[in-house]
């Protein structure tokens, strides 16, 4: 199929250009590329594949056909309250994603239990000594966000050996997970639950959620050293000012921080020095330009040829 008479515009913030603008044109070196500021004539756009696009600019297309998140999350997108109306917005899910996200949630949740941040303190002072170790079978995993990432997240803790639960806004019926939903059982999900892990997306809903009244109700009778929380949803999820508090006040013994309320993590905050924090800038799953472009040449083609578009975003829900 000939896709050289549309054009796309990628928004890519400060991401590396060359590399996503080499990937595309490895796949289909006839397309008509161009890179937000220099967009050419408005009316060209057909596509929008955008990563952060600043508020008000995607309006200026007047022939705008979709609008793809360069990632999973769309909030990024949502920050402009002036979107087109009746465009689609389409989100990134590719197992190259996925499976990028799964091992950083089973790294880190493995990493907690096992204890390795004191093994990591004793070597640093030549110290040879061993712990007790809780089995996985006595280590209850509650995964915030039972979707794409989170469930795969999930099935392979699970065959790990871990006792794994999900919360979401539906019930869900997965093997060997147990499914709590909606507010009404937050509590007695947050009550089973030694290490939390949130993939939840950035919604009203779902704003500052991971506060210090849900610390408060982790399980306190673990086999572990304490409540963990793994946070690699949005960052605008977490009180941080809650986290550190918890921290001191045992509702919380050790966390795991991919995203923050504000990135980069400006330097002057406590998290950064904090004995227990893990912190990672916002990499848990990247979105790789070959996979990710592939996916979304993938759908353009399709829908140029009269399908429909898989992955849109509910506008009502906002993910
Ligand atoms: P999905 O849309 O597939 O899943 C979202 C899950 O969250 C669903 O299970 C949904 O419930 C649940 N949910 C949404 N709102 C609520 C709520 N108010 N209460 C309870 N549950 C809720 O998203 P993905 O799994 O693909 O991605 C999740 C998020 O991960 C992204 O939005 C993004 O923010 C983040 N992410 C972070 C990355 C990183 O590098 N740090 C990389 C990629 C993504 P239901 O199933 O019932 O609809
Ligand atoms: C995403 C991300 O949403 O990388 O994909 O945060």
């Amino acid at each position: 199929m000939v896709l050289a008479t549309m054009a796309f515009c990628y928004f890519l913030g400060d991401w590396d250009v060359d590399v996503w603008v080499r990937e595309m044109q490895h796949l289909d070196s006839s397309l008509d590329l161009r890179i937000w500021p220099e967009v050419g004539r408005v009316e060209d756009i057909d596509y929008a594949l955008a990563w952060k696009p600043p508020p008000g600019e995607l309006k200026k297309f007047p022939n705008l056909k979709a609008i793809f998140s360069l990632g999973a999350g769309v909030d990024h997108v949502y920050n402009d309250t002036d979107l087109p109306e009746n465009v689609p917005i389409v989100r990134v899910v590719d197992p190259n994603l996925t499976m990028r996200m799964s091992e950083y949630v089973v790294l880190h949740v493995l990493w907690h239990h096992r204890r390795q941040r004191i093994y990591d303190h004793f070597q640093s002072e030549g110290k040879w000594r061993d712990l007790s170790q809780p089995a996985a079978s006595e280590t209850r995993v509650g995964v915030m966000g039972l979707g794409e990432l989170g469930i795969d997240a999930a099935l392979k803790l699970k065959t790990m050996g871990f006792r794994v639960a999900g919360w979401s806004q539906s019930r869900k019926n997965i093997d060997g997970i147990d499914s709590f939903r909606g507010r009404g059982e937050l509590k007695a999900f947050l009550n089973r639950t030694d290490i939390l892990v949130c993939l939840l997306p950035l919604t009203d809903g779902t704003r500052g959620l991971l506060n210090g009244a849900v610390f408060r109700d982790l399980a306190k009778d673990g086999a572990g050293d304490g409540p963990v929380l793994i946070n690699a949803g949005r960052g605008k999820l977490q009180n941080e000012q809650d986290i550190l508090t918890a921290l001191e006040n045992g509702d919380l013994y050790a966390a795991t921080l991919d995203v923050f309320e504000e990135e980069p993590l400006p330097s002057s905050s406590p998290l950064w020095s904090h004995p227990r924090v893990t912190i990672t800038p916002h990499n848990a799953a990247v979105s790789d330009p070959r996979a990710i472009n592939a996916y979304i040449l993938r759908q353009i083609k399709r829908h140029r040829a009269g399908e429909k578009l898989d992955n849109v975003i509910d506008r009502a829900k906002g993910y």
